[in-house]
């Protein structure tokens, strides 16, 4: 029943998978996601495969590694699920050749002398389209203070809160995927827990298998993983490419110092503000550079790209009218305290970002403000764990009831749920059961008549000409017309 290499540690796998399943898997969520250099599971060491054998090929975790929960088997990307977990399995690793669920790697350089690291720091398969927005943070990040404190969410796992389990976890932005002001601190949306970082208390939320608790200036001696890449809904060809993903920049973090931020960009001649793309067994190539994204205005990767959300449309060439992105970039970078293309806001490190607003500061234009999704700013004063505003590492858009990742529940997803009635899964197949309970049936046709018809809002070019308030009414309606023809 579950498929797992023959090993000892896969056979513990394996009787701890068995004990996860259902009722508590994350239905429709199979979320693949990387780890940061300081992490634990990393070995608290930059490098090629210096960490922790992962927890299905038994190959060494690292910074570059693209990640799963070991929760049902080796073949496919697995939903999360109740803590403990093993170690997460490796999806795509970063060195050309390397084992894992996709083999062959992404293709990084090995790192040259002086430059120990190969961070991976942003993560898309170029289908990212949803109506709910889901992050992760940072160490060093509090929440808003002045924000309602709704545990459990980010403000409640993090240090604020004496707890630290922040930096693993994967948040869910209570607002709408929408172009949002800055709010008055402590009346945005906010954000809840959607999946926890090692799957245990307090919020028992479905884990990742990684380890907390991370705190701030842990520098190489952390306990636990910091999240900073991230994709929710993995469908199962996603792994093997197209990959989109971003590189650290060699700038240093001005929290954590030297030697923390490794010029994996650079070593693969490449800047941290770049979007790249890749299939596994390639090698990467630019998708988007960085000064089509308005970074790097300063100078070759002075700005680092770090939360990336990408939708292509098909062919993995940027064409900045059909082909839409949000971002975020990484505390140190030069744009930051720069004022956005779109409203002259100046640009903080947990801000989702889009491309320059044409005739605008030729700077990224500010889609969702940090205040918003219940983070700290300077630029709001609320900043209490540091003298930096909090920052956003992970970025990503899920709909619910879509289960085949077109953006849209309807009748494809329907007949998904029919074709497998009434069954167990496995042997069923995993995306009928949209509840995670084991079972298909009716819980699951509920929730996709529950958001029959939804479908993502995000318009095409998004960013690339200027939504004043008023047209956003203009741009739901041309979507709910490309809704019906759709149908
Ligand atoms: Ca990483
Ligand atoms: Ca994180
Ligand atoms: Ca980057
Ligand atoms: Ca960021």
């Amino acid at each position: 029943m579950f498929k797992c290499v023959i090993s000892q540690k896969c056979l513990l796998s394996c009787a701890v998978a068995s004990m996860a399943i259902a009722p508590s898997l994350q239905g429709q969520v199979w979320p693949t996601f990387s780890i940061d250099m300081q992490s634990r599971f990393n070995n608290n060491t930059p490098g090629p495969n210096t960490g922790v054998p992962d927890g299905m090929f038994g190959i060494q975790i690292d910074e570059g590694s693209i990640l799963t929960p070991v929760t049902i088997g080796p073949f496919a990307p697995n939903p999360p699920g109740p803590g403990p977990l093993p170690p997460p399995g490796l999806v795509v690793g970063a060195l050309p050749g390397i084992g894992g669920m996709a083999p062959g790697g992404l293709g990084f350089n090995p790192p040259p002398f002086g430059l120990p690291a190969m961070e991976l720091d942003a993560l898309s398969y170029g289908h990212d389209l949803g109506v709910q927005l889901m992050f992760s943070v940072d160490e060093w990040a509090g929440g808003d203070p002045l924000a309602p404190p709704l545990a459990p969410n980010m403000r409640s796992e993090g240090p604020l809160a004496g707890l630290n389990e922040a930096a693993a976890d994967v948040f869910v932005y209570n607002g709408p995927v929408n172009r949002t002001p800055v709010p008055v601190p402590g009346t945005g949306p906010n954000n809840r827990v959607f999946l926890d970082g090692d799957g245990l208390g307090p919020s028992f939320a479905p884990g990742l298998g990684l380890l907390e608790p991370m705190a701030p200036g842990c520098f190489f001696g952390c306990a636990g993983d910091n999240l900073d890449a991230l994709n929710i809904n993995t469908l199962q060809n996603d792994i093997f490419g197209p990959i989109f993903f971003s590189l650290d920049s060699g700038f240093i973090d001005p929290l954590d110092g030297p030697p923390l931020n490794g010029a994996t960009a650079t070593g693969n001649a490449f800047a941290g503000g770049d979007i790249l793309v890749s299939r596994a067994g390639g090698a990467p190539v630019v998708y988007a550079p960085s000064v089509a994204l308005g970074l790097d205005i300063f100078g070759f990767d002075t700005d680092d790209l770090d939360a990336l959300i990408l939708i292509d449309d098909g062919d993995a060439l940027y064409n900045p009218a059909v082909d839409r992105i949000l971002f975020s970039v990484r505390r140190g970078s030069a744009v930051i305290g720069q004022p956005d293309s779109l409203t002259g806001t100046n640009i903080e490190e947990g801000d989702v970002l889009s491309v320059p607003i044409a005739g605008g500061f030729g700077t990224p234009s500010l889609y969702i403000p940090a205040e918003a999704l219940g983070l700290a700013t300077v630029r709001s004063g609320t900043v209490q764990v540091s003298n930096f505003g909090d920052e956003l590492d992970a970025l990503d858009l899920f709909l619910r009831g879509d289960l085949d990742g077109d953006g849209f529940v309807g009748i494809a997803d329907l007949n998904i749920i029919l074709a497998n009635w009434n069954q167990l899964v496995p042997p069923g197949n995993l995306a009928a059961d949209v509840n995670g309970d084991g079972f298909v049936g009716i819980a699951d046709l509920n929730v996709i008549l529950a958001n029959w018809n939804n479908g993502a809002p995000l318009p095409p070019g998004l960013g690339a000409s200027v939504p004043e308030p008023a047209s956003l009414a203009i741009i739901g309606l041309g979507s709910a017309a490309m809704l019906r023809r759709r149908r």
